[in-house]
């Protein structure tokens, strides 16, 4: 047989791989290998460059992802857990200097730096690439080069966006296969002579967090990283691809890719509404995404159905409404906290062919746990570090980020519409962050720009899932401040473009807070499922079935118009989650103007204006506590 090994004999480990690599080699070679030539051309010169023992395309076919992840074993980089509680799922940690995004080695490489922004860091593309090299080459040598070829949203959409991932790592394969739809699917997406397609290269390297790089080149398409092995960072589909590359792209071409969940809603009376929502990493989106409602809605007819988890992307469909597909095909879900009691669809996702990275592990019964899993730690446990564990250390058993990676398909409220070509028509878009003060449970947008200020506008309080100060208030616009992939000047008035373009069509725009706290630092609202009350506000405004009362900040709920029955929250509660001090917003006005002039000169207007009027109504309210 013939194989596409580029060069030097196989080692005895990799002849497994190989027998699938030939598998592709007849077809990607004979059949595709003229048709795809840019592609061919592309992963030579990457060949030439990291100097790989030999090359390995992946088709994405089931016998080579289970010689994928027994070869994991075999290395340590997996352990097997307990086959009849958790079949086909895998252990795995990361190294412990390698375990979030870091926004501080993430680089956009725009031609000019004034295409980059305040919010990204910039290199010259050629000074970045000269570095890139350096650290490439020959890095694979000795090694195999894999070559991933992915596709982003449904397959036959004509919104879905081709990209390959070079690696050196299976583990990155192994959660490629579940994060993406790999292989000949993607390859069947390119047309012959299709360019337009992202190039990626990861290498592992060493690990070497100073020499680490998270690199950009929105202008043609490439994203580079080396010395990281950490989701976000190395498996280029999701943040590189789908939101700094993607954003950029969307620019160009008139759509949204934004870093959101999408749900399907339907009420009582049979009516489905579709919903999108920005919250910043680890605030939530998850969750809400899966969100199950409690018994007194369940048994009124309520339903959410999940079409998305993390990205959406947004586009003009021919009735002049915003659709949005889920790029992704599996969840990269924040594991702590997740558990029966706040979000059962995700345990059910997660308990076949996951991967758990950084969790804790049960040694008796050989399964994943993490702090809030269940009230009690096992008795015996293995912590992310892989020591042996208990309360008394002190420390966390699992990695605040520690991650499962699950297949969207196997979430038992996965929409039907997570595979439609068309996407799903957006009737509401809902921004939120991590505010322990300030900001009230809910809130709508007077109107699209009102709304895209109130997303510019948004902080909230940082979290693991990115290296830094845990929270820290921090503004995060439209929760995209660590992924908008060119300036975040252009960015907010590409919204107000698409506003201008979407008129009267557009989703109405809410800004929820889920997370505001008591005086003891407990939180006021029970959130997780009794957030489907405020989804019912937001769809009742949506069809025009709820008045609602102005503040300073938009429209909110009057109080009969909150559906309280069954809720367990005092009175007391309840209005302080609603509540509005003039104090705590001079300074959020304050803070506001801080951040709004870090944009500079391509600030838009009409946001510095929307500025100015939030700040006088805020003045001429006065204390209302
Ligand atoms: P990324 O995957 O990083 O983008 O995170 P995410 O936005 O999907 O957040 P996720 O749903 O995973 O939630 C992050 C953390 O917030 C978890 O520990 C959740 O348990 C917690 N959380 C989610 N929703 C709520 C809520 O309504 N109330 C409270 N108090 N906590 C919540
Ligand atoms: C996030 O940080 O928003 C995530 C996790 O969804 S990561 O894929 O690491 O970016
Ligand atoms: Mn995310």
């Amino acid at each position: 047989m013939v194989s596409f090994s580029c060069c030097g004999a196989r080692t005895k480990k990799e002849f497994g791989m190989q027998e699938s690599a030939s598998t592709l080699a007849s077809s990607e070679v004979a059949a595709n290998g003229q048709r795809h030539s840019a592609v061919h051309e592309w992963v030579e010169s990457i060949r030439l460059l990291v100097n790989p023992e030999n090359v390995v395309w992946i088709t994405g076919d089931e016998k080579e992802s289970s010689r994928i992840n027994a070869e994991l074993v075999e290395d340590g980089t997996f352990l097997p857990l307990n086959e009849e509680e958790y079949p086909n799922c895998f252990w795995s940690r990361s190294n412990p200097n390698d375990v979030a995004r870091v926004e501080g080695r993430t680089f956009i490489c725009s031609e000019q730096e004034d295409q980059c922004g305040p919010t990204n860091n910039w290199m010259e593309p050629g000074a970045m690439r000269e570095k890139l090299n350096g650290l490439l080459k020959n890095s694979m040598s000795g090694k195999t080069m894999y070559v991933v070829p992915y596709l982003m949203g449904p397959e036959g959409s004509p919104y879905s966006k081709v990209g390959f991932e070079i690696t050196d790592s299976l583990y990155v394969i192994a959660n490629m296969r579940i994060m993406a739809r790999i292989g000949d699917v993607a390859l069947q997406h390119l047309k012959e002579g299709d360019t337009d397609f992202v190039r990626g290269v990861h290498a592992v390297a060493d690990l070497d967090p100073e020499e680490r790089y998270i690199a950009h080149f929105p202008d043609t398409c490439e994203i580079i990283s080396v010395n990281t092995n950490y989701g976000g960072n190395a498996l280029q589909g999701k943040k590189c691809f789908a939101l700094r590359i993607a954003s950029a792209q969307a620019k160009k071409e008139g759509w949204l890719a934004e870093h959101m969940l999408i749900l399907g809603v339907t009420n009582p009376s049979g009516k489905k509404h579709y919903v999108c929502a920005a919250f910043p990493s680890a605030c939530g989106k998850t969750n809400f995404a899966m969100l199950i409602p409690p018994k007194g809605y369940v048994d009124a007819g309520w339903k959410i159905e999940t079409v998305g988890d993390d990205i959406a992307w947004l586009n003009f469909g021919d009735d002049g409404r915003l659709y949005a597909i889920n790029p992704e095909n599996g969840f990269f879900g924040v594991a702590p906290g997740t558990s029966e009691q706040t979000n059962p669809n995700a345990i059910k996702t997660l308990q076949s062919n996951s991967i758990f990275t950084n969790t804790a592990l049960d040694l008796d019964r050989m399964t994943p746990w993490w702090e809030g899993l269940t009230e009690e730690p096992p008795q015996h446990v293995r912590d992310w570090l892989g020591n042996e564990w208990s309360p008394e250390v002190g420390s966390k058993a699992a990695h605040p980020n520690s991650r499962f990676t699950a297949p969207a398909a196997q979430c038992p409220s996965i929409s039907e519409e997570f595979k439609s070509p068309a996407g799903v028509p957006i009737d509401a878009i809902i921004f939120g962050g991590r505010r322990a003060t300030t900001l009230p449970l809910v809130f709508e947008a007077k109107s699209w720009q009102h709304g895209t200020f109130v997303g510019i506008t948004m902080a909230s309080e940082a979290t693991a899932a990115a290296v830094g100060q845990v929270g820290a208030l921090k503004h995060d616009p439209m929760a995209m401040r660590p992924f908008i992939g060119y300036h975040a000047g252009d960015y907010f008035q590409h919204w107000l473009d698409i506003g201008e373009r979407g008129g009267s069509k557009l989703p109405k725009i809410f800004h929820v807070n889920w997370f505001r706290k008591a005086a003891d630092g407990s939180f006021l609202w029970p959130g997780f499922g009794e957030n489907i009350r405020v989804l019912e506000w937001i769809l009742k405004r949506v069809d025009g079935l709820a008045s609602g009362t102005e503040t300073p900040l938009g429209i909110q709920p009057k109080p009969s118009e909150m559906n309280t029955t069954d809720l367990d929250i005092s009175d007391a509660d309840l209005e302080e989650l609603f509540s509005f001090s003039r104090d705590e917003w001079e300074k959020e006005v304050d803070s506001q103007k801080e951040f709004l002039a870090t944009i500079g000169a391509k600030l838009p207007k009409a946001i510095a204006e929307e500025h100015e009027m939030l700040r006088s109504r805020v003045r001429a309210w006065g204390v209302v506590e």
